[in-house]
């Protein structure tokens, strides 16, 4: 990696941890991602990328802003994309996957509040991510008490804090509510970058994330496949990325992916044994570098073919409709696209169950992890429904429930391995 000390410093990172962040994701990565057999070659792309992470993708956020573009901080997919595109700003993702800074967190959100919250207040705290640093606006969503109530407190830490308010109801006047929130988040782009929404910027915006969700979608598809042509881990990385990634640049690695894989499927050539048991994780997103789950059930002679999450279907399941002919009925075709997340702050929130059920029969999962991170409410919460409705039908499921320690991991590695074996049989 080239040196980026200096530009790390004019970020206001503080050096010393930042290397052990660094080392750490490093040498997980290598443990986790560079040990497994068969791997697509297009995967060099995604190993390069983790290894510039903090450095080449930095960079070219602050050239962008050097030249005048502004970067867009998030921590939920409620937050339109196509919109930050169509202003010439770029979308990062701000959401991380480490146990950092949690003792200096907890002097503004209480203990138990769950990993995903309180690393935001970590990195920051700590001054570890280059990307709070870079973002000249962070939106909070206000999507579940935990991340709502923690914004207040998170305004104390950053000084370019913007809210937007989320429904949690899929009614008539929460889709209003949508509606009128996605404006003023329009208006404030606007203002910051200074350029005007127009229906050609706009079109443009959606033409791009819609590619990129098409990528990805693509390659979820082909996990469809016995043998599978690639592992989950894999996958996860790349929904991972999706967040950080140039998305043009994404989309192309992604699709570069796919052709190989789809060779690989006609080939019967696959990364696990065809009898490996499928299965199908659903529940809270995972961050980089969460990849605790995938890596014990994919050690444990399990594979798995899909992501219920917002790092996997959830977040990119459906496509925004370019098809109108002014800014509003534009904005009318984003609002009717996020409208369908189903996040599990929603209720009631059954088109969840539906999803879950159809993936496990498209991707033939033999059973369904669900995974909660301590203290979320409500992903614990649907995580007992879940369980009845799939167990009712027949669909084996196992709900796990941890945090971003890595104390639990040969707790967890026995139930789960408990859990493969039940799959087996
Ligand atoms: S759309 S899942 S990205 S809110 S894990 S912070 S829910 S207490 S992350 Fe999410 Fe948007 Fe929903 Fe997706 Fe709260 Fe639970 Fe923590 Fe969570």
């Amino acid at each position: 990696m080239s040196d980026y000390k200096e530009m790390w410093s004019s970020l206001g990172l503080d050096l010393e941890t930042h290397d052990a962040v660094l080392n750490l994701v490093g040498k997980t990565y290598q443990d986790v991602f560079l040990s497994q057999n068969n791997r697509p070659k297009g995967m060099e792309y995604f190993d390069f990328v983790v290894s510039e992470i903090h450095g080449l993708r930095i960079k070219e956020l602050l050239d962008a802003k050097a030249e005048g573009r502004k970067i867009v901080g998030t921590f939920c997919v409620f937050v339109p994309e196509e919109i930050v595109l169509a202003v010439n700003a770029i979308c990062v993702g701000l959401c991380a996957g480490a146990e950092l800074g949690f003792e200096a967190a907890e002097e503004y959100i209480p203990r138990n509040t769950c990993s995903l919250i309180k690393s935001a207040f970590g990195f920051k705290l700590a001054k570890v991510c280059p990307y709070i640093e870079a973002t000249d606006l962070i939106v909070g969503e206000n999507t579940c008490d935990g991340k709502k109530k923690a914004y207040e407190a998170y305004g104390n830490i950053v000084d370019n804090l913007y809210i937007m308010d989320i429904p949690q109801m899929k009614s008539e006047a929460g889709r209003a509510l949508l509606k009128s929130e996605y404006k003023k988040f329009a208006d404030k782009l606007e203002e910051i970058t200074g350029v005007k929404l127009t229906v050609e910027n706009l079109k443009k915006g959606i033409e791009t994330v819609n590619n990129k969700r098409k990528a990805i979608l693509r390659l979820a598809n082909l996990r469809a496949a016995n043998p599978v042509p690639i592992s989950g881990l894999d996958v996860l990385l790349a929904n991972q990325v999706y967040f950080y990634d140039n998305p043009e640049r994404f989309t192309a690695s992604v699709n570069a992916i796919c052709d190989e894989l789809e060779q690989r499927i006609e080939k019967g050539e696959g990364v696990f044994p065809k009898d490996a048991p499928r299965i199908l994780l659903s529940g809270c997103p995972m961050a980089i570098p969460n990849w605790k789950i995938p890596n014990i059930i994919e050690t444990s002679g399990a594979i798995v073919v899909g992501e219920e999450m917002c790092t996997g279907e959830r977040g990119s399941q459906k496509l925004t409709n370019d098809n109108a002919n002014t800014v509003d009925q534009l904005l009318d075709n984003i609002v009717d696209r996020y409208f369908q997340i189903d996040c599990a702050v929603f209720t009631p929130n059954q088109t969840r169950y539906e999803h879950i059920k159809e993936m496990a029969k498209k991707y033939k999962a033999d059973g369904v992890l669900h995974y909660s991170l301590q203290f979320c409410q409500p992903y614990q919460i649907e995580a007992i429904s879940v369980e009845k409705n799939l167990e009712k039908e027949g669909i084996p499921v196992l709900n796990i429930e941890t945090d971003y320690s890595q104390e639990d991991i040969g707790q967890l590695k026995t139930r789960i391995e408990a859990f493969i074996e039940r799959l087996k049989k």
